[in-house]
């Protein structure tokens, strides 16, 4: 009996706890409300569950309690109550995986006026690469880095040159404008991780993987790398600052290109040399 008393009072606390703690997750900030909607009925199906298996044990220590003189009834098999139990955890099943999949197909569904960022993760910072003039990005390979190239653009590729590259860490983007993020990693596995965007992805070596957002409130947004990526993985943060797009245009006619980077680079290195 005290057991189950204290089975009770354990779902009643989870329940209390999940509803009453102060700890949420953070405002949303970007299009991705379907995300949020299938976290909560994930939560609403799995505390379901936990509170109907948990109160079941509860009833079952209570009801069938050792009583001097009572034996139990052998019952191996009751094709009824399994063929309900297998329903009803298949209706469970379905209601978790299904709307995830629903979810996924919009996430790497990329809108055809998404603009393209690349995100750039090296242990252990964050740097940034828009498209210049000519809307494309240009190609690149680790192979190309070095200290005047630190994104590996690659020299040859005309389509490089006006690449604009961010590397203090800080990304801007116009507000309520669809980004399709590329994501490429020079070392390691890292993962891009914007909490209020509720996107995240994994940075994988050797490959561009991607997803996109559409973010809707300004403001400025910590931005996360979420792979244990060695031992700076904790200082590994950047920056995502929404803003207008008139603030945005002046922002990034600010930055340098590759071209401009390298030139000045390169001719600092000779005057060192010199
Ligand atoms: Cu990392």
């Amino acid at each position: 009996m005290p057991v189950a008393i204290m089975m009770l009072a354990v779902v009643a606390a989870s329940v209390l706890f999940h509803l009453f703690s102060p700890w949420h997750a953070t405002a949303i900030a970007s299009n991705w409300g379907f995300i949020d909607n299938t976290l909560g009925l994930t939560f609403a199906v799995t505390a379901l569950g936990f509170v109907a298996v948990i109160c079941f044990m509860a009833y079952c220590l209570f009801k069938f309690r050792h009583v001097e003189g009572r034996r139990a009834d052998y019952e191996p098999e009751n094709q009824k109550l399994e063929a309900w139990l297998a329903g009803i955890t298949t209706l469970g099943v379905v209601a978790l995986l299904a709307p995830g999949l629903v979810v996924w197909g919009q996430f790497i569904d990329v809108p055809k006026e998404a603009t393209e960022v690349e995100a750039f993760g090296v242990q252990w910072n964050w740097s940034f690469r828009y498209p210049g003039a000519d809307g494309k990005l240009g190609s690149s390979d680790v192979r190309y880095i070095d200290g005047t190239n630190p994104l590996g653009v690659s020299p040859a590729d005309v389509k490089g040159q006006d690449d604009v590259i961010v590397t203090n860490g800080e990304m801007h983007l116009p507000v309520n404008k669809s980004v399709k993020m590329l994501l490429r990693s020079a070392d390691v596995l890292h993962d891009f991780y914007i909490p209020q965007m509720r996107a995240k992805m994994d940075l994988v070596p050797g490959m561009v993987s991607y997803f996109w957002f559409t973010p809707t409130e300004i403001g400025e947004y910590e931005i996360l790398c979420a792979a244990y990526c060695g031992i700076g993985h904790p200082q590994m943060r950047g920056k995502l600052v929404v803003e207008s797009e008139a603030d945005y245009q002046k922002w990034l006619e600010a930055q340098q290109t590759f071209g401009q980077m390298r030139k000045s680079q390169l001719s600092n290195e000779r005057q060192a040399l010199n």
